[in-house]
């Protein structure tokens, strides 16, 4: 039986916030793909309340001091939907959002997939190849218990990402160095870039897989805000396992014409197309009250 989200409640008006920053992640994701001319617009839309929760309310960090000791740790293993987290670097206030329209150019920071090289300060590990993020996350999350860090990781795999072998060895070693300050998500939107992933290769059942393999699993919405800040929490302190957080999200989420088509993982997006979904996203917002609600994240 799966574990169930610590409980943990937001108050309205920061649920409102927070719904917001999801909103303007999605606004920058499509801007930001449409000036490219292409790149992974689904999945990165699918994971906005994830950016949203983990930048802006769950993790410490702080952009002034971006290699601060002790701060949590963000993996993007599926590293193709890298146009939400940069929105959510930017917004969070790691460089300025207009560096936003470089991505994907020829001598820009934010390449097509996340590149560590270009980006030492903000980007934990380069990823694109599927299947590697968690096995880093590992070393991080092993690295700061033999430190005596309290540093958190946390990393993200998509649901096609689960059919890597790689996956499943790094799954295996979390549980056997019971690392408790692992949290790895996985956006299940049941869609890859060839079609539905249970037809590609079957993931299912994927929470008693992974409880089977002595993880701690817990299952939402993952367009949930409060319930994805919840998930977030850090588990009981009596339970040594690893989390696992399976999103149930929709890919292409807030845009209708992309909504659950495995055809927007990814490709060109014209302006008209970007036009049509920004006035479905409704108007953009100000990030100054969301940055600085709670002072022990982001200042
Ligand atoms: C090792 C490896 N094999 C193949 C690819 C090509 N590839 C990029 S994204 C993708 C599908 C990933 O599906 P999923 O994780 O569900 O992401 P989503 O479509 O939801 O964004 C594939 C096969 C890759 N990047 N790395």
């Amino acid at each position: 039986m799966n574990s169930t989200a610590t409980s943990f409640v937001l108050s309205p008006e920061r649920r409102d916030q927070l719904h917001q920053a999801a909103h303007q992640i999605r606004r920058d994701i499509i801007t930001a793909i449409a000036v490219a001319g292409d790149g992974h617009p689904g999945g990165a839309l699918g994971a906005a309340e994830l950016f949203a929760a983990l930048y802006f309310e769950v993790m410490h960090h702080n952009p002034r001091e971006p290699q601060m000791p002790g701060r949590d740790r963000f993996v993007l293993s599926n590293g193709h939907i890298c146009a939400g987290l940069y929105s959510a670097l930017a917004r969070a206030g790691y460089f300025p959002v207009a560096e936003l329209l470089t991505h994907r150019k020829i001598g820009s920071r934010l390449q097509g997939h996340p590149a560590r090289t270009h980006l030492p300060d903000m980007v934990e590990t380069s990823s694109g190849p599927l299947g590697q993020g968690l096995s880093v996350a590992n070393g991080l999350a092993l690295a700061a218990r033999l430190d005596g860090v309290q540093s958190r990781v946390f990393a993200l795999l998509g649901d096609g990402e689960m059919q890597e072998g790689q996956v499943w060895e790094a799954v295996m070693t979390a549980a056997h160095y019971k690392l408790q300050n692992l949290t790895m998500f996985v956006s299940y939107n049941r869609l890859q870039i060839d079609g539905a992933v249970e037809d590609v290769m079957g993931i299912d059942p994927l929470a008693a897989k992974l409880e089977s393999f002595q993880w701690r699993v817990v299952e939402i919405d993952g367009h949930d805000i409060e319930a994805v800040v919840a998930a977030a929490q850090p588990a009981p302190t009596e339970d040594h396992r690893p989390t696992a957080v399976i999103l149930r999200t929709v890919m292409g989420k807030g845009v209708s014409f992309m909504e659950d088509k495995a055809a927007w993982h990814g490709g060109k997006l014209s302006m008209e197309q970007a036009q049509q979904a920004l006035s479905g996203l409704g108007p953009a917002i100000g990030f100054d009250d969301i940055r600085h609600m709670d002072g022990t994240n982001v200042i």
